[in-house]
């Protein structure tokens, strides 16, 4: 019998020491110690052992079963801490490996210099207005002081929707509106999306404006040109020289054209500015009588100037960008860098 026990010992140790898991530990300790387990058996089997072997074996089967229960919770304890060492070997965060970079966009090019703009007029006094995209040929020519058969309105130029209604070939409109419903003083901008006919590396059928008017008792052409000159230091910076030169509106009289002094050379002549030393920036003039006398204005009371330009032109300038498409591409190797 303490052969049998011996042999039962070393076969448990042996199974112990092959397990690999929970479930084996647990089926070994069912097939050993469990109430039909093989030393259970052995105990059973102790009544029939002689009298005087019997305290003895009594003592070793108890050792036996003391030392194979107290191997099992070893084992166990053994693969919960390999357990929990490999979960941590697994979730191991290495802090010094670099960070992932995280890419931020940006406002589009036009977006960023209409609100340079904007913000520059806003502190020169002006407020901000919108209208209509479509619009009547009414606000878009006839206010103006274009009547029918004026060239301006050439219908290469302009996209029709019908006989009286155009796509607005400039932001002007927006004031024409403005003055039908408010009496002077006046001071606004209105950028907008204008459309025209025409499309090439500087031209594109959409493109943004922004149009300025100033309506008052007593303003002069020394008003546009001190306003003009405040706003193109702002944006072109406070050393650079401007040029009124002479032009023709049929909205203005005067009229005059702005140029600054190209920003590329400096002024000594170089391609972008055609070798002239100037770039042209905005056109602008005194109010015409007659626009005047169209929104219900006395033009014997009150005098204005206004002036508009194209946003494309100036981004374009200030950017040396050469080809106007690159605004409308969507390319992000070409807007990321603004
Ligand atoms: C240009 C020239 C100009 C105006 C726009 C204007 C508006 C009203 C009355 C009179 Cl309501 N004039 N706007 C005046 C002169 C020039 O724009 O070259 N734009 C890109």
């Amino acid at each position: 019998m303490k052969g049998r026990l011996e042999e039962l010992r070393r076969q448990a140790e042996a199974e112990l020491s092959a397990a690999r898991s929970r479930d084996e530990l647990s089926a070994i300790r069912t097939k050993y110690l469990g109430r039909k387990g093989l030393l259970t058996a052995v105990l059973r089997g102790l009544g029939s052992a002689s009298e005087s072997d019997r305290p003895a074996l009594g003592r070793l089967s108890n050792e036996i079963k003391e030392a194979v229960s107290s191997r099992i919770e070893e084992e166990i304890r053994r693969l919960d801490e390999e357990a929990k060492s490999r979960s941590l070997q697994a979730e191991k965060i290495d802090v010094t490996l670099p960070g992932r970079r995280i890419v931020s966009g940006n406002l589009h090019p036009i977006t960023q210099i209409r609100n340079e703009i904007c913000e520059i007029f806003a502190g020169l006094g002006f407020s901000i207005v919108e209208g209509p995209e479509v619009e009547f040929d009414y606000y878009n020519f006839e206010a103006l002081n274009m009547p029918k058969d004026h060239p301006a309105r050439d219908m290469q130029d302009t996209f029709y929707i019908s006989d009286s209604i155009v796509l607005r070939t400039h932001t002007s409109p927006v004031q024409v509106r403005i003055m039908e419903k408010r009496k002077p003083p006046v001071r606004i901008i209105a950028p907008g999306k204008v459309y025209r006919c025409d499309s090439d590396v500087t031209h594109s059928p959409m493109f943004h404006q922004i149009e300025g008017l100033l309506v008052d008792r007593g303003i002069s052409f020394g008003d546009l040109k001190g306003v003009l000159t405040s706003f193109a230091r702002q944006v072109f910076g406070e050393k650079t020289r401007l040029r009124f030169r002479p032009s023709f509106f049929p909205f203005t009289e005067p009229s005059a054209e702005v140029d600054i002094q190209c920003v590329i050379c400096g002024g000594s002549g170089c391609r972008v500015c055609g070798q002239s030393g100037w770039l042209e920036i905005l056109g602008s003039g005194m109010v015409h009588p007659e626009v005047f006398r169209i929104v219900g204005y006395d033009p014997e009371e009150v005098t204005g100037f206004a002036f508009g330009l194209g946003l494309e032109r100036i981004a374009m300038l200030k950017h040396g960008i050469s080809d106007i498409r690159l605004f409308y591409e969507n390319d992000m190797r070409f807007l990321s860098q603004f």
